[in-house]
């Protein structure tokens, strides 16, 4: 509720500010990178989210990747009832698990058998345990800018010379928990080759195509050098397609790049908007993990059925037309957004791989974290905000992606574009 003298989202931010740090759960929802104070969300429907304070935003975060359908889409918000009113989680196997699992095992021919956990981060953190249990090694290859979760290990930054020891990339990560995680350039295949030269790796962890930096693509042959390079030298591949997978395709990155990982990571989609992980590989490397194996992970949450449900619901809508669909609603807001940039006084430019972009404000192509890093985030900072105030929810971060859902429909992306034209023009400062 509102004060007399207060908003609803202020009442919120200093409640929540209060007992919470940052008041969020999670650090970029805080609009810290934009400098803006973030709304308290209180409902979705389609394509569309609503504010403490009634204010209606056009939403292209769709909670970071996860709603490729959109907010409470009738058919996951009647899966997730039905099972609800039989229970939200029993500790035990259940079908819907089984169902899931042989769902993604159909659509990544990479994945002969899968292991749910609950978010991201578990999968990312389990895969690499995987690995190194696998090859018998310690040492993991990762790229700047790449985002696998915030597991000790995976929260580590470059050493000083290339196959240095990792160094932490945050307080309270150990530096023996960081020293075995090496780091390159993304779209660096000589920095990773140099790199397996030197040490022998457990295993390359990359995102097929980058979202954590905004959207980065793999370059011609990139993806392709270190498929062979794993192979060489013994390394596993592990894709991490907590964003693509089930968004760039049925069979994420792996499908459309043709390339197969030999560890997956996944998560968003295959949640629906609730909480699930994944990660899976070929038989006899899922065989490592517990029970079978020696390999241990475990979670009270992990496969619960009313997650399961809510993936399983939104996995059903992904048919061959919902890609096309995603595809070409993807390529008119990348189109809109391009000309837009074209027509304003500021230089900016979109990369998109199929339904996730990003608007860099920058006239030379993102091909890596330091190109990010480089491009004008006060000026998007200043695009944000102008778009907020057109009713445009924009990921608060010039290194995050813009994701469209099948509820973007064409007028909603032609509304974002009109928004845009003025945004632009006022960003440019
Ligand atoms: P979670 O633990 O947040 O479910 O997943 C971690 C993760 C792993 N791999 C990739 C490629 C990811 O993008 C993520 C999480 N993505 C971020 C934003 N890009 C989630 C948003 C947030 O951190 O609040």
């Amino acid at each position: 509720m509102a004060s007399a003298t207060l908003s609803g989202n202020e009442v919120l931010r200093s409640r929540a500010g209060r007992v919470m740090p940052g008041g969020v759960s999670s650090p970029v929802r805080a609009f810290r990178a934009v400098h803006g104070e973030p709304p308290f969300i209180v409902r979705g429907a389609g394509a569309h989210v609503w504010d403490a304070d009634g204010r209606r935003f056009i939403d292209l975060i769709c909670s970071w990747g996860p709603l490729v359908a959109g907010h409470a889409h009738p058919a996951v918000v009647a899966a997730i009832a039905h099972q609800a009113e039989r229970g939200t989680s029993y500790g035990m196997p259940s079908p819907l698990e089984a169902e899931l699992a042989e769902t993604i095992v159909d659509a990544f021919p990479s994945i002969e058998m899968v292991r749910f956990v609950s978010s991201g981060t578990e999968a990312a953190m389990s895969a690499i345990r995987l690995a190194r249990a696998a090859t018998g090694r310690d040492t993991v290859l990762k790229f700047a800018g790449g985002y696998h979760g915030h597991a000790d290990a995976l929260l580590a930054k470059a050493g000083s010379g290339i196959a240095t020891l990792g160094l932490p990339d945050s307080a309270g990560v150990p530096f023996a928990a960081a020293r075995d995680t090496l780091t390159v350039p993304y779209n660096d295949l000589a920095a990773a080759r140099r790199t397996a030269a030197e040490r022998d790796l457990a295993a390359i962890i990359v995102e097929p195509v980058a979202g954590n930096m905004g959207a980065v693509p793999p370059e011609s042959g990139f993806l392709e050098g270190l498929r062979l390079l794993a192979t060489e030298c013994g390394a596993l591949l592990i894709f991490d397609e907590v964003i693509t997978g089930f968004r760039l395709a049925r069979g994420g990155a792996q499908e459309r790049l043709g390339i197969a990982a030999d560890i997956t990571c996944l998560g968003k989609i295959i949640g629906g908007g609730l909480p699930v992980g994944a990660y899976g590989a070929r038989r006899e490397l899922m065989r490592l993990v517990a029970p079978e194996g020696p390999v241990y992970q475990a979670g009270t949450l992990s496969g619960n059925p009313l997650a399961m449900a809510a993936g399983l619901a939104t996995l059903g809508l992904l048919d061959a037309a919902a890609y096309e669909r995603l595809e070409a609603l993807g390529g008119r807001l990348a189109r809109g957004l391009a000309r837009a940039a074209q027509r304003s006084p500021i230089a900016a430019r979109v990369q998109r791989v199929g339904s996730l972009l990003t608007a860099f404000f920058t006239d030379h192509p993102v091909r890596n974290e330091d190109d990010a890093l480089a491009t004008d985030r006060a000026a998007f900072a200043r695009f944000h905000a102008a778009m907020f105030r057109r009713g445009v929810l924009l990921p608060p971060s010039a290194l995050e992606c813009f994701f469209v859902s099948l509820a973007h429909d064409e007028p909603i992306l032609d509304e974002v574009v009109t928004a845009a034209d003025e945004a632009l023009a006022e960003s440019a400062g």
